[in-house]
């Protein structure tokens, strides 16, 4: 468990936007091709986030790192996202937050804090410590 805490968490810290992840999963895939999206998007525009995924199925430690988010975030699905170390949730958050207009939106506010993380390894004033996004 020690292993599998410290690769998920370096790998949360790392990544803007981190995605734990099942290959065959539906939600994953959705959750997927939207942040993938938005990445692209974002870049373009040079306002780049780091994103990345890890397919627990693929992985000799998937078992592990599954045991340890659910420690973590007392759930245990896939997917799991992370932004700028912040546990968005799964697919149903996610396309929530992706409805959400304004300063509590994807855009505005996780996002947002995705690009400042990915420039500078910090989050904007509020992000961390807010319970509710
Ligand atoms: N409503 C959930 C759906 C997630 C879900 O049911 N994921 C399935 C895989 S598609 C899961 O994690 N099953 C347990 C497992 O694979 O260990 C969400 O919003 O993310």
């Amino acid at each position: 468990m020690a292993d599998a805490k410290s690769k998920a968490d370096g790998l949360i810290h790392d990544n803007a936007v981190m995605i734990f992840s099942k290959t065959w999963c539906s939600h994953c895939a959705h959750s997927k091709k939207i942040l993938t999206a938005k990445q692209k998007e974002y870049e373009a525009k040079g306002t780049p986030f780091s994103l990345d995924v890890y397919e627990l199925d693929q992985a000799s430690d998937g078992d592990d790192i599954q045991d340890f988010l659910k420690e973590k975030t007392s759930k245990r699905t896939v997917p799991r996202i992370f932004v700028a170390e912040k546990e968005l949730g799964g697919r149903d958050n996610l396309d929530e937050v992706v409805a959400t207009k304004g300063p509590k939106g994807f855009d505005e506010y996780w996002l947002k804090n995705a690009v400042h993380y990915t420039a500078t390894g910090t989050t904007l004033p509020g992000f961390l410590s807010e319970s509710e996004a």
